[in-house]
């Protein structure tokens, strides 16, 4: 299990390491002067890591050249991950709020994975031993709703929905109730995708919220934002206005395999403080895994692929 997640991020990171690894290899493999830390930046700019990150890295790499002159690329390599894994650290450990059942809502803009993500959820929450049901509150479009239903007849989950076009709460409310009757550990409410500067679709959300909150008290008790990792730093820019709008508890990186910008975990955590919950490894019911830091900070410094 544990192997398995590990040779799978490092699969779903090798786009972003092919560049990282290899040129951070190559750069440390040369005599250090104050145009390695350019190129350093250059880099580290290009793996999405974001400003503030990259000037982290830079100023952790400067104090320890002092005391290391001449150190080998291992140890340079070495000292990048410690400066990983403190920005890891750092995000605050929100303590999820419990209930019965557990209701998470997952938001996004359009297309970012939210609905192939919760598939994904649904089945690794369902092998963890947990009884979900899916609530196809994208009424929006009614392709969204099927596209919902074929994934819960391929994994055997419940599913509870609405009539296209009608309001999202409602299925929110159906669904919830549906779930308090048959005891159901965790509910997977689906939304439609939304543009973060569409100010009434945000508010929307706000009322979904309200209606979980009826029904179950204290729910949602998990807000999660999908995100496309393919997108970089606008990643960042969509999480800030959804989390103004609604406070997020978490992130689900989607589509990290295809992704070359796969730094952009570090830069969520170091401008954001907001964890990353889950990553996406694929478009298969299998391919998502709970995010494992250590993990990350080992394939994201790997060599070549
Ligand atoms: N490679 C890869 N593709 C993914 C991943 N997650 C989602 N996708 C693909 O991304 C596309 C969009 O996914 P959806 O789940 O429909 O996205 P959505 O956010 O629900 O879209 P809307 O409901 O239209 O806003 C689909 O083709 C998915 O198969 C992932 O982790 N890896
Ligand atoms: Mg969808």
């Amino acid at each position: 299990m544990v192997l398995g997640f590990f040779k799978k991020i490092k699969k779903a990171l090798s786009k972003t390491t092919s560049f990282l690894g290899g040129r951070l290899r190559s750069l440390f493999s040369k005599p250090w002067n104050d145009e390695s830390f350019e190129e350093l930046e250059q880099i580290l700019y290009e793996a999405d890591l974001g400003t503030k990150c990259v000037q982290g890295f830079t100023k952790h790499l400067r104090s320890f050249l002092k005391t290391h002159p001449g150190a080998p690329t291992e140890s340079l390599l070495d000292a990048m991950r410690s400066y990983a894994r403190l920005i890891l650290l750092k995000a605050p450990q929100v303590e999820p709020k419990t209930g019965s059942p557990q209701v998470y809502l997952i938001v996004g803009v359009n297309g970012s994975g939210k609905t192939t993500s919760i598939a994904k959820l649904a089945n690794l929450l369902h092998s963890q031993g947990k009884s979900v049901l899916l609530a196809a509150a994208d009424t929006f479009r009614a392709a969204a709703i099927d596209q919902l239903q074929t994934w819960a007849d391929r994994l055997s989950i419940p599913i509870v929905k609405g009539k296209p076009g009608s309001d999202p709460s409602a299925v929110a409310f159906d669904a919830l109730t549906a779930a308090k009757a048959r005891q159901v550990d965790v509910v997977l409410i689906d939304t439609a995708g939304r543009l973060q500067n569409k100010t009434d679709l945000m508010h929307e959300l706000e009322k979904i919220r309200r209606t979980c909150d009826k029904v179950v008290p204290a729910s949602p008790h998990e807000t999660i934002l999908v995100l496309d990792a393919t997108i970089g730093q606008n990643a960042l820019d969509q999480a800030r206005t959804f989390h103004q709008f609604t406070p997020l508890t978490g992130i689900l990186l989607a589509k990290l395999d295809g992704s070359a910008k796969g730094g952009i975990v570090l830069s969520i955590y170091e401008e954001l403080g907001i964890p990353v919950r889950w990553v996406g490894v694929g478009e298969g019911a299998s391919d998502l895994m709970e995010f494992d830091a250590e993990d990350y900070v080992t394939s994201l410094f790997e060599k070549n692929h």
